[in-house]
C-alpha cells in the first residue's frame, strides 16, 4: 500500500517535473504557450496598476505600449540582419483602449522615437517580413487622428512590421468622399514603396487587439469584424466596412474602390460586391481578435446620407470596371513628411469632374457681359479660383494640437 508520504512525494515529484517541461519550453521559444498557463494559476489583477483593465466585455486589456521599451535607436540596421520571427514575440492580445483629454501629438512623438519622417518603422533587430501601408481618408478628424496615431504606431511596432501611415486629407468642403480617398491613398503608397499589403483605416477605429495582424491574407480581408458599436458583432453579412486590408493584385483585380460615391453610405457596400465580381471572396479574423472601440462622433458636416446610394449599389455589376481605379482623377496639392505620418492633401473634385464647366451665364449675366464695361487695368483681374493654387488649402493641413 503507498502511504500517504509517498503519495506527497510523487506529487512533488510530478510538480517539479512539470516546472522543468514549463522552463524547457519557455527556452525555446514557446513563451506565449507558457505564459498561458501561468496566467491559468495566477490570481487575477484587480488594481489596476499595471496598465490593465476592463473593457465593456470583460476582456482584459494591456498598455499598448509595454514590450517596446528595450527597443532602441542604437540597434543597428544592417544587411545581414535576421527575418524576424514568423510570430512576433512583442505581441501581448488584447489593448486597454482609453482617450484621456490632454493627450498631444508632441507625447505621441516621444513615446514612439523609433518612428522616422512621413511615419515610418523598420524593426530596428530584424528583418521584417511584412511591408504594410495604412491609409487613412481624411477630413476635420485631427482629434480622432491623434488617438489613432498613440494607439497604432505601438500597435504595429509590436507585430514587427515595416509599416508606413498615410492620410489622405480631402481638400475644400465639398462633400466628403471616402471611397475616392482610398484610391488616392492605393496610387500615392505604391508610388512610394513597393507595399505588399495596405490597410483601409477609419480614423475613428481603434484596435483592441494585436493579435489582428495588420498583414495580408491570400483574399481580401475584413479586419473590423466586432466593432463596440454593434455589440462586438458583424452587422450584417456582407460588411465590410470600418478597417480592410488589400495586396496591390486584389486591389487591382477589383478596379479598385468607387469614386461616385459623394458623402456618407454604401461605398463599403460596393467594394465588398468588387470583392467577389474580382473573383475573390472576403476573410475575416476571429471576432475575439478583430475588436475595435470607435470614437464617439456625430455624422460630420459636409458627409450627409447619400441618398443615390441604392440606385448605385443596384448597379454595382455594371459599373464596376467603368469606374474605379482606372477612373480616378484628383490633383495633388501637398505631400509633407510629417514626424507620425505622411500628409497627402489631394483635390478630388465633385460629381462634376474636378474642374466643372462653370454653369452657363443667366440672361441677366449675357446682358451684362454685352454691355460696354470698363477695361480692367492689367494684371486686376482675379485668376480661377483653382484649388491647387489655392493658399488657404495649404494652411488646412494637420497641425499638433
Ligand atoms: N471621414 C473624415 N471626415 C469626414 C467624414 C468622414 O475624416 O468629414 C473619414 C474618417 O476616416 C471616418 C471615415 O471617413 O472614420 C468614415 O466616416 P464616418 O466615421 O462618418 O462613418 P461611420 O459610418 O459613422 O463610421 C457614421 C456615424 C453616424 C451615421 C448615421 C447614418 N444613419
Ligand atoms: C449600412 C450602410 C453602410 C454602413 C453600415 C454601417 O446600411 O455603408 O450601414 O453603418 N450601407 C448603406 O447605406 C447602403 S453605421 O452603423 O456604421 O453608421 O457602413
Amino acid at each position: 500500500m503507498v502511504s500517504i508520504q509517498s503519495k506527497w512525494r510523487y506529487l512533488f515529484m510530478f510538480l517539479g517535473i512539470q516546472l522543468v517541461v514549463m522552463a524547457l519550453l519557455s527556452r525555446e521559444g514557446y513563451q506565449k504557450r507558457v505564459s498561458y498557463f501561468i496566467r491559468i494559476f495566477r490570481k487575477p489583477d484587480t488594481t489596476g496598476l499595471t496598465g490593465r483593465n476592463h473593457t465593456a466585455a470583460g476582456i482584459a486589456g494591456g498598455d499598448v505600449y509595454a514590450n517596446l521599451s528595450h527597443l532602441s535607436k542604437s540597434s543597428s540596421h544592417g544587411d545581414g540582419m535576421p527575418y524576424c520571427p514568423k510570430t512576433s514575440p512583442l505581441i501581448g492580445g488584447p489593448i486597454h483602449v482609453s482617450f484621456p483629454s490632454g493627450l498631444t501629438l508632441a507625447e505621441v512623438q516621444r513615446k514612439n522615437p523609433l518612428v522616422v519622417r512621413g511615419g515610418r518603422y523598420r524593426p530596428p533587430d530584424c528583418e521584417a517580413r511584412h511591408r504594410t501601408a495604412i491609409i487613412i481618408p481624411h477630413r476635420n478628424r485631427e482629434h480622432h487622428l491623434k488617438f489613432l496615431l498613440y494607439y497604432l504606431h505601438p500597435f504595429l511596432q509590436r507585430q514587427q512590421l515595416n509599416y508606413g501611415i498615410y492620410v489622405i486629407h480631402q481638400a475644400g468642403n465639398y462633400t466628403f468622399n471616402r471611397a475616392k480617398l482610398m484610391n488616392v491613398g492605393f496610387r500615392e503608397a505604391m508610388k512610394e514603396e513597393d507595399w505588399d499589403c495596405l490597410f483601409f483605416h477609419d480614423v475613428d477605429l481603434i484596435p483592441e487587439d494585436d493579435r489582428n495582424t495588420y498583414v495580408c491574407d491570400s483574399n481580401p480581408k475584413h479586419a473590423a469584424i466586432a466593432m463596440d458599436k454593434f455589440g462586438y458583432k458583424l452587422p450584417y453579412k456582407m460588411y465590410f466596412g470600418g478597417v480592410s486590408a488589400l495586396t496591390p493584385l486584389h486591389y487591382l483585380k477589383m478596379n479598385g474602390f468607387p469614386n461616385n460615391y459623394w458623402g456618407w453610405g454604401g461605398e463599403d457596400d460596393d467594394i465588398g460586391v468588387r470583392v467577389s465580381l474580382g473573383g475573390m471572396y472576403i476573410t475575416r479574423p476571429s471576432l475575439k481578435v478583430g475588436r475595435y472601440k470607435m470614437i464617439k462622433h456625430k455624422l460630420d458636416k459636409g458627409n450627409d446620407v447619400n441618398p443615390k446610394r441604392f440606385n448605385m449599389l443596384a448597379k454595382t455589376r455594371q459599373t464596376w470596371k467603368l469606374d474605379g481605379m482606372n477612373t480616378a482623377e484628383y490633383e495633388t496639392i501637398s505631400r509633407q513628411y510629417m514626424p507620425l505620418y505622411t500628409n497627402i492633401t489631394v483635390n478630388i473634385g465633385t460629381e462634376a469632374g474636378l474642374h466643372p464647366h462653370p454653369p452657363p451665364p443667366t440672361p441677366h449675366a449675357k446682358a451684362a457681359v454685352k454691355a460696354p464695361v470698363e477695361v480692367p487695368a492689367k494684371g486686376s483681374a482675379k485668376p480661377p479660383a483653382k484649388l491647387k493654387e489655392s493658399h488657404s488649402e495649404k494652411k488646412s493641413t494637420l497641425r499638433d494640437r
